[in-house]
C-alpha cells in the first residue's frame, strides 16, 4: 500500500474522462488499496482514481464515523441506472478543492450498478450521504467537479484563488 498525492485544481487532469476497467487485475486491487489509504489519510469519505492521477473508473467510499469500524467500498465502473426526481441539498467538499464547501442539489436517491473488487456485478440503492457521495465521485470519473453546479461567479472566484496558490507554490 502507498500513500498517493491528491491532485488539486486547476490541474487539467481533473477534467479528463476516465476509462472503464476491463478486468480486476492485481494492479487494480493495488490501486484500490492505495486509494483507500490515501482517502483515510486525507481524510475524506470518498476518492476517485483520477484524483491521484489514474484515469481508470475506480471509486472508493467509506461513510463510517471516526469511532466506528471501517466500512470501505470499492466501486469499479460505477453507473447510475436510475435517479429519483426528488432532490436533496448537501454541503459538499472535495479533496481536490481543499477547504472549500458549498451546497449542491442532486437527486436524493439513485440506483447504482458497479463491479466489486472480486469482479462481481453489484446493484445498490443509495440515498442520503451515500447518494450524494457516489454522484460526486462518478462526476470525477467524467471530468466534472462540484463547483460546476455553482454560479459562474462562485466558480471563477474559487478557480482564481487556486490559480494564485499554484503560482505562489509553483
Ligand atoms: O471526492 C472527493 O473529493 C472526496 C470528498 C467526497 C464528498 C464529500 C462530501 C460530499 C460529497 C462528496 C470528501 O471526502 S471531502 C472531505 C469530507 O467530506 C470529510 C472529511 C472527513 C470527515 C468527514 C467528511
Ligand atoms: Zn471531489
Amino acid at each position: 500500500m502507498a500513500l498517493r498525492k491528491i491532485i488539486v485544481i486547476p490541474d487539467p487532469v481533473l477534467r479528463q474522462v476516465s476509462s472503464p476497467v476491463t478486468s480486476v487485475t492485481k494492479e487494480i486491487r493495488a490501486l484500490a488499496d492505495d486509494m483507500l489509504e490515501t482517502m483515510y489519510d486525507a481524510p475524506g469519505i470518498g476518492l476517485a482514481a483520477i484524483q491521484i492521477g489514474v484515469l481508470q473508473r475506480v471509486v472508493t467510499i467509506d461513510l463510517a464515523k471516526k469511532d466506528e469500524a471501517k466500512e470501505p467500498i470499492v466501486f469499479i465502473n460505477p453507473e447510475i441506472v436510475a435517479a429519483s426526481e426528488d432532490t436533496s441539498v448537501y454541503e459538499e467538499g472535495c479533496l481536490s478543492i481543499p477547504e472549500y464547501y458549498e451546497e449542491v442539489t442532486r437527486p436524493a436517491s439513485v440506483k447504482l450498478r458497479y463491479m466489486d473488487i472480486a469482479g462481481k456485478m453489484q446493484e445498490m440503492d443509495a440515498d442520503g450521504l451515500m447518494a450524494t457521495c457516489i454522484q460526486h465521485e462518478i462526476d470525477h470519473l467524467d471530468g466534472k467537479l462540484f463547483i460546476d453546479y455553482l454560479s459562474k461567479l462562485k466558480r471563477d472566484r474559487v478557480m482564481a484563488k487556486f490559480r494564485k496558490i499554484q503560482k505562489r507554490e509553483g
